[in-house]
């Protein structure tokens, strides 16, 4: 089944946050200002064929002059809690000194937010890597993990007094593999197993943060602190196949259980060490490049898990006519790039015949409550937010009769966010903690490989005039947001209309 069980009308907790989610490199431009220097996408976006259509993020959505008009946007949708990252080469420019005015913006948009009484929710990595480290190898070189310490420990010196929620990383999994094995994203490399020692050494960046800020005590303030990941459910293709069940197992094994074991146990999963036997990167196993220690700081308690949802999967371990290797979902749109994980080249993706989003993913949204249970049963999980949940539709833009304005009805994606907000309720029916969701994204951004081409936002952006328009699952997310409460399925056609 595709359907959440939840259908009538229901109510969140009173305290659960609805919020909304961007990332830096997505919205801000203003690349070449106020002393920040190149990040690895301003590099990889500028490679032939990297990016579809060769966009880059050098305007984006400006929001870096638009701050204060985007917050009051937030206001006026009742957006009450807004997650969104800081870049860390404005903060340290080339990974070195810090930068007081890239420091400031960021200052400046937490009072911001605080004035309008939308609570901030920072991420401190979404995957801008300041080049000048990517030079220096990059998330394979360890070094890297001890300079996002440093870089985080900054801007929590400068915010930690104001931002109550703290997120190290934004989804590890996309910046190991798919910028490190797969070469879909920044910086492009196809290197292997290189993904699971880059895999290793952001965790070790949150496990050095997370314990640095705890250090800190008091200091500290009572912060939130936690990791996100992108996490799916992986049901084998024919679960009667011995070879689709294995290809599921392994699936789960580098994109769910490879983060998770390590964050909440303490420990990498037994079978990782057998699906990479024999790989090597710069002559080594990746085991070697975990030392003494490591573990134990990346599996400290963290206060909150920030799950992003967006699509399940069901793999097969053999060919399977029509189906595309590499699956719809990490098909790059234009540069041949290789499968996001060591050793799994015979992994296919066969459509199931579910309905699909531009990007090609496959809706399921009862496979986030079932990943939802299964967080609760199988780990001993801190209160859990759904961090980002959204999809990419095209949208009609329709000018209004009259006033020249335009309106945009998006019923897909009000009809997405609605159903995994059911199928977030019906998770919190089951005994999961979870305690808030944001809406990926505020805005139309840029989509990394895709570019401008694929909207996600509940607001629409004009990249000519950048004008900023409510679409229609804006003005449902904002009377959701208000309410706490989700109205039954039979109202959805009028909202959307
Ligand atoms: C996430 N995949 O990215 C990111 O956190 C956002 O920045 C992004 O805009 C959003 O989801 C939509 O894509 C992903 O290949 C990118 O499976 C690619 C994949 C997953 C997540």
């Amino acid at each position: 089944t595709t359907e959440p069980a939840t259908r009538g009308e229901v109510t969140f907790p009173a305290d659960f946050l609805w919020g909304a989610a961007t990332a830096a490199y997505q919205i801000e431009g203003a690349v070449a200002e106020d002393g920040r220097s190149p990040s690895i996408w301003d590099t990889f976006s500028r490679v032939p064929g990297a990016v579809l259509d060769g966009d880059t993020g050098d305007v984006a959505c400006d929001h870096y002059h638009r701050m204060p008009e985007d917050v009051a946007l937030m206001r006026s949708l009742n957006i009450g809690a807004y997650r969104f990252s800081t870049s860390w080469p404005r903060v340290r420019p080339d990974g070195g000194a810090p930068n007081q005015q890239g420091i400031d913006f960021y200052s400046r948009l937490t009072d911001e937010l605080l004035q309008r009484g939308v609570t901030p929710w920072v991420t401190l990595y979404h995957w801008d890597l300041p080049q000048a480290l990517e030079d220096a190898g990059g998330w394979t070189n360890r070094d890297t993990a001890y300079r996002f310490a440093e870089y985080a420990l900054t801007l929590h010196d400068a915010l930690g007094d104001r931002v109550p929620y703290w997120t190290t990383m934004n989804e590890p999994w996309c910046s190991a593999f798919l910028g490190y094995t797969g070469g879909q994203h920044a910086p492009g490399r196809q290197e292997g197993v290189a993904g699971v020692v880059a895999a290793h050494h952001l965790m070790l960046g949150h496990g050095l943060v997370v314990d640095e800020i705890r250090r800190r005590g008091a200091a500290g303030r009572g912060a939130q602190l936690g990791i996100t990941l992108n996490l799916t459910v992986a049901d084998p293709f024919d679960a009667g196949e011995p070879a689709d069940v294995d290809a599921a197992r392994r699936l789960d094994g580098f994109w769910n259980r490879m983060f998770l074991d390590p964050i909440l146990r303490g420990r990498y999963a037994d079978d990782l060490a057998g699906d990479t036997e024999g790989m090597l990167f710069e002559g080594r196993p990746w085991q070697d490049f975990v030392e003494d220690g490591d573990l134990a700081l990346i599996g400290a308690p963290i206060d909150v898990l920030g799950v992003n949802y967006y699509h399940g999967d069901a793999p097969a371990g053999r060919t399977v006519p029509g189906a595309d290797l590499l699956g719809s979902r990490i098909r790059h749109p234009e540069r041949r790039t290789s499968i996001p994980w060591p050793g799994c080249e015979d992994i296919a993706f066969p459509r199931r015949g579910l309905p699909t989003t531009g990007m090609d993913w496959e809706v399921q949204p009862e496979g986030l409550t079932r990943l939802l249970v299964r967080l609760k049963e199988e780990y001993d999980v801190p209160p859990l937010y759904i961090t980002e949940n959204g999809a990419a539709y095209d949208d009609q833009v329709e000018t209004a009769a009259g006033d020249g304005g335009v309106r945009i009805d998006d019923p897909a994606r009000l009809a997405f966010i609605d159903a995994h907000l059911r199928a977030t309720y019906d998770a919190i029916q089951q005994g999961v903690d979870v305690r808030g969701y944001f809406a990926w994204s505020l805005l139309d951004n840029y989509e990394w490989a895709y570019g401008y081409s694929q909207r996600f936002g509940i607001v629409h952006v004009d990249y000519e005039t950048q004008a900023r328009t409510p679409k229609a699952s804006a003005r449902y997310y904002a009377r959701v947001a208000a309410s706490g409460t989700l109205p039954p399925l039979s109202e959805l056609p009028e909202l959307a209309g």
